[in-house]
This record gives structure tokens, sequence and C-alpha cells, in this order.
């Protein structure tokens, strides 16, 4: 029988891994945050749904039972404005833009399990439950809340706190509030959550962040206070009607009320979650708050927030003044969804920031996906085709390959260090093409090259599938093989019946003619 390991996964359905080493499969559950839906998806909620994306495809990949969870953030007060400005009650409006959500998604082949909606029945049903356990365990009291609330960032600060009396987040006006709430005891949590991080090591990822939030926590943590009376549109607080629930802390819940809590089969399968991961600005929320709220209500804590770096555009800060909002939508159409998704994951480390160009973008196109990967492909078929003996021979390029290495670089969340590697090899591949000129060789010494290449790129296509779904499927079709799984990443006989197809990638050619954005 198999044994746990280190309650990295959950047991239950337990298989050995591809590399059955002593590594076991297991579930694993990711999350983005669930997104406003004030404005249509922008770059930034690409990137963060992509990176989600590639995580749980390899995941699926590696034959872990997998739950992707994506959504929308439906209530609170930035929305109810954004609402009436449009002239719309704030369900019409939201109703009317999370079909935007919806819809980039699907064409960014984006292989969410659910799509939680925080106007869901669901949602609203189930938040009630989670307040009730925090409110049973002591933790809510009645006072009165006096603050400065920002209304774009749904956030509440102290006087202390703001920039030149404006809030110290987004730099916009705030606004001064002042009601009866009621609070939640966070301060309760300091020493807990501190004791936590101690013993969860990975839990504040990436690690170069975890000493800011851990210094904060250290500093004193305030009661929240976490309900209204102004507001009308969110879900009442079970305790007290006439009070709505701070659209955060209802927010938040959406990694629990997606998957049934308390009683539903995905709870007991998915929860804890594995991976939450956010940008770093909110990652207060998800590595104080949510810990602590759930402690309170007796719910385990998630395995990791993982706070993802910021995108700027050209250089700059991305706004809707600024004019220089990138629209995944006309990206994927002007370079294809697999280069789009490519070059995001391609640029920096994920916890890194990192500046979006289209120019950088149009030259790793070029570049990396149609000089080297399409190019290799391409190579390899046109030599397929004019051979007719045998393909066989000694692996020799699986040297240049360490498939476990990569494996363990996702578990770690480094896509890029993922990507590097198999790009690394791609390049080697394309340097045995080099070396061996094959197209010198005739007979058993061509079937021999005709072997290492096909075995290689089959491999490629298999590993380049998380990041690129639609371009691993082309060249799975294009040899003529089956889509692999991890357990398939290892020289073979190979058994595929290679025939060339359309180009992997075209070079994108600008109106002048050149090869670049501008
Ligand atoms: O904060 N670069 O929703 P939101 C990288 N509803 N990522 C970016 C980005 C950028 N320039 N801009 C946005 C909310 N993002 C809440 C979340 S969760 C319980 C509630 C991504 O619509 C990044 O993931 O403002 C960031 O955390 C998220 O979009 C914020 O989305």
């Amino acid at each position: 029988m198999l044994i746990c390991l280190a309650q990295k996964y959950r047991c239950g359905s337990v298989a050995a891994s591809p590399f059955s080493d002593g590594d076991l499969l297991g579930k694993f559950y990711i999350t983005t945050p669930i997104y406003y839906v004030n404005d249509k998806p922008h770059i930034g909620h690409a990137y963060t749904t992509i990176a989600a994306d590639v995580l749980a495809r390899w995941h699926r990949l590696r034959g872990d039972d997998v739950f992707f969870l994506t959504g929308t953030d439906e209530h609170g007060e930035k929305i109810a404005a954004a609402a009436q400005k449009a002239g719309k009650t704030p369900k019409e409006f939201v109703d009317s833009i999370v079909p935007a959500f919806k819809n980039v998604w699907q064409k960014l082949d984006i292989s969410n399990d659910f799509f939680i909606r925080t106007t869901d029945e669901q949602h609203e049903r189930i938040v009630p439950l989670v307040i009730d356990k925090i409110a049973k365990s002591g933790d809510i009291y009645k006072g009165m809340y006096t603050g400065w609330y920002c209304v774009p960032d749904e956030s509440f600060w102290t006087e202390l706190q703001l920039v030149d009396g404006k809030c110290p987040e987004c730099h916009r006006e705030v606004k001064l509030v002042q009601e009866e709430s009621y609070f939640f005891r966070l301060s309760r949590y300091q020493d807990k959550l501190l004791q936590f991080y101690k013993t969860h090591p990975g839990f504040l990822s990436p690690k170069y962040r975890s000493k800011e939030i851990i210094n904060r926590v250290k500093d004193g943590l305030k009661d929240l206070s976490i309900t209204r009376t102004t507001l009308k549109w969110g879900v009442a607080f079970p305790q007290d009607k006439k009070h709505v629930l701070y659209v955060w802390v209802e927010a938040l819940c959406n990694y629990i009320t997606a998957l049934d809590y308390p009683d539903g089969q995905k709870f007991k399968t998915f929860w804890p979650a594995d991976v939450h991961l956010v940008g770093k600005e909110i990652n207060w929320f998800h590595s104080v708050i949510w810990p602590a709220m759930l402690f309170s209500a007796g719910i385990e804590p998630p395995k990791m927030v993982f706070a993802h770096g910021w995108w700027t555009m050209d250089g700059q800060k991305m706004s809707k003044s600024l004019g220089n909002v990138v629209d995944p939508i006309e990206m994927a159409d002007k370079y294809s969804v697999d280069a789009f998704r490519y070059a995001l994951l391609r640029e920096m480390p994920l916890g890194d920031d990192g500046d979006f160009s289209e120019k950088t973008m149009v030259t790793r196109l070029n570049n990396e996906l149609a000089a080297e990967l399409g190019n290799l492909l391409n190579r390899t078929l046109t030599i397929a085709e004019r051979y007719e003996g045998k393909v066989a021979g000694k692996p020799e390029l699986s040297e240049a390959l360490d498939v476990k290495k990569i494996d363990s670089l996702m578990e770690g969340l480094d896509t890029f260090g993922a990507l590097n590697e198999i790009f690394a090899f791609i390049k080697a591949a394309n340097k045995y093409v080099n070396d061996k000129e094959p197209w010198k060789l005739k007979g058993d010494e061509l079937g021999h090259v005709l072997y290492n290449l096909l075995e290689a790129t089959r491999i490629i296509g298999i590993l380049v599938t998380p990041f690129m779904p639609g371009t691993g499927e082309k060249i799975a079709a294009q040899l003529g093989v089956p889509q692999g799984t991890l357990g398939d990443c290892k020289f073979g006989a190979f058994a595929g019946k290679p025939k060339k197809g359309e180009l992997l990638f075209k070079k994108f050619v600008n109106a002048s003619g050149k090869t670049h954005a501008h």
C-alpha cells in the first residue's frame, strides 16, 4: 500500500508518479483571484489566469486529480458605483460584464474546472455558514468604524496610512466612513499566524515576499471591520441583516463555496487549496486575513499563497487614462493565442515584475517559436518525408533532457525555469541537426538521426502542451502520435506516422515588411 507523503497531497486515489520512485500523485487545487467586473479583462487578469492554467495543465499531465478555479467578484461599492454609472441595476450590470470574462478565458484556452460568480446562489448560501462559524468562535463583535475608504480598491485605511490624504495603494481619493460595524478579531491571530508561517515555510511564496508580510504581522494586527450598513449590494451579515458583509471577507470565501463547503465531495477531495495564485497587491488579504478567518472557522488554511509580480506596459503603469491597457483578445488575434501565452510566461519568473512590449513579443514569436520550435518540427518532418527506411537507433538526444528536473521546477511554480529547460532542449535538438547534417546521410545512419529527432519533437510536444495547448496538439498530429502524458516523456520506439502540416508559427511581418511590431 502506498503511504501519503508529508501531507503534500491528500490521501485518496494515490498512484505512483510518472517517475515512480516514491513520488506520489494526488490532487492539485489551484485558484486565481476572482476578478472585479467593473471593467473588461486586461492583460493582468490574463497573466494570472494563464499562469494558473499552465500549472493546472501540468498537474493533469502528471496524472494528478486537478481542480482549477477562477471567477468573478461581483459585490461591493465599486461594482454598485459602476452599475449606477452605466444606468443599470447591479445585477443587470454584472450579468452584462461576466460574459466578457468567460469569453476571454475560452479564447485563451483556459481549462478551468469551474467558474464561480459571487452572485451564484451557492456562494450566497454558503458564505453565511462560514461567518456563523467565525461568530461562534467569539471572534465577531459590534463597534463603531471610522476610517478612510478607497472605493476602487475596496480597501480601508487609517489616517496614518494615507499618503498626501490619498489611497497609499492607488493614489486616488478616499472617503471618510463612520458607521456602526461588526468587527472580526484579527488581532487575536497574530501569534498563531506567525507560528503558522514558521511551521509552513512554503505558505508565503515566493520566499522573498514573505518578510514584508511577517514584519507587518509582527507590527501588530488591528481588528477588521467586516460589515457595512450604507451599502446594499452584497451578502447580508447573518447575525444582523441590516448589515452587509465587507466585500473582501465575502469574496475570499469563494475558494471554499466553489467546493460546496462544508459537506460537498469537492470540498472533501480538494481542500486545502494547493496554491492561491494572486497578484502581489492582494497578498495581505490572502496571506493574513484569509488564514485568520479560516483558523477562526476551524477550517484548514491553504498550503500556499503565491504572490506574483506586476506588469507594466512599455515601462509605464497600465491605466485607462494613459490608454495603454493591453487587451488580451487583441494580442491573441494578432500574434496567436499560444504566442501570447508563451510570451507572458517567458518574460520573467512568476514572482517578478515585468514589462510588456509588443516588440519583445514579436522577437520571441519570430526567434524562439518560429525559428527554433517551429523550424525543428519542420526540419524533422522534411527528413521524415524523404526517408523510407527503418526509424530506429540509440537515443542520443535524451542526454540533453531532464524531465524530472522540469517537473520539480513546475512543482515549485518555476514556470520560467521550466521553459528555459524545455527551450534549451529545443536548441540542443536543432544543434543536433546542424551537427549531424542529415541531408548528407543515407540508410541506417539517417534512420538513427531521424529516430532521435522524432522522439525529441514528440517529447517536446508533450512538454510544451501546458504552456501552448494548441501547439502541443499540432505537434502530436503532425508526428502522427497520440497526445502523451508526462510518463511518455522518455525515448522509446517511435510509433507515429509523420505527415507535414502547416507551419507551427508564422513569423510576424508588419505592414512595411519588417519582422517587428512597430
Ligand atoms: O483584486 N500585472 O480583483 P481585480 C499583473 N476582486 N497582474 C495583474 C495586473 C498587472 N498589471 N493587474 C491585475 C481583485 N492583475 C479582487 C480579488 S480574490 C478573493 C478578490 C491581476 O479585478 C492580479 O492577479 O482587481 C491581481 O491580483 C488581480 O488581477 C486583481 O484583479
